[in-house]
């Protein structure tokens, strides 16, 4: 499968795009399965929404934010990170080769019902060490995905925007005030389906609600990166294998 030229340009202008309906409901209801089965028993490597968000409570230091380190877990999870439908479209949004990253997101990015938090504005970059900003991560709905239950919310054409410092705090979150204001208006967000996937540049600026329907929210996230794009020596970039597609 390839982007049209709309398409392709619609990423590159906006630095997200939504495809409808990529991936068939019966293999997002296996990876599904198996997901619940990784968050049942809390297998490790895990985040918590205590580590994420750092609220020091019982009910966060419960609720499993995201399943680490998902490409070694299960066939069924390295087998959608390694879909031969999406290698073409990945080409195409990165210019180059698509290489699988395995530092960052390589989740099960989950919302669990009622005890879940909200994440603020954010580059995905802000954390990341490489020597160019040309990742895409790629995200797959595997239930519907809506407001109440903490779908992704993205500020269109924010990873082309230099924004002076001020714009992000300590955390580098990007600040909800005055001056970030005209930008944070423009949010778009879009109810996803099953098998919805959403593309997004690692610069663009994106959040999401905390979940506050009864049912958990099971997503999935991995991240590829151009060919030419390197690790920084040293930095946690650069500690995990990264996969030819
Ligand atoms: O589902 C969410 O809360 C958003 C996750 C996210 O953007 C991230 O962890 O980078």
């Amino acid at each position: 499968m390839e982007l049209s030229k709309e398409q392709l340009e619609e990423f590159e202008t906006n630095g997200f795009l939504l495809i409808r309906n990529f991936l068939d409901a019966k293999s997002c209801d296996a990876i599904k399965d198996v997901a619940k089965v990784h968050l049942k028993y809390k297998i490790e490597p895990i985040e918590t929404d205590y580590e994420y968000i750092g609220i020091d409570n019982e009910i966060y230091k419960k609720s499993v934010r995201r399943l680490r380190q998902v490409y070694d877990r299960d066939i069924l999870f390295k087998n959608w990170m390694r879909n031969k439908e999406i290698k073409p479209i990945l080409k195409q949004v990165l210019k180059e080769e698509p290489i699988l990253i395995t530092a960052h997101h390589n989740s099960i990015m989950t919302k669990l019902a009622q005890s879940s938090t909200a994440t603020e504005w954010h580059r995905d970059i802000r954390y990341w060490h490489y020597d160019s900003d040309n990742l895409v991560s790629i995200w797959l709905a595997l239930d519907s995905e809506n407001q109440e239950n903490g779908v992704l919310e993205f500020i269109p054409k924010s990873h082309k925007i230099e924004f002076s410092k001020e714009s992000f705090d300590e955390k580098s979150f990007f600040i909800d005030n005055e001056i970030n204001k005209k930008f944070i208006d423009s949010k778009v967000s879009f109810n996803l389906e099953k098998g919805d996937v959403v593309l997004f540049h690692c610069q663009t600026l994106h959040r999401a609600n905390a979940n506050s329907s009864k049912e958990d929210k099971i997503s999935f996230v991995y991240t590829v990166k151009g060919k030419s794009v390197n690790a920084i020596k040293g930095s946690r970039s650069s500690k995990f294998k990264e996969i030819e597609l």
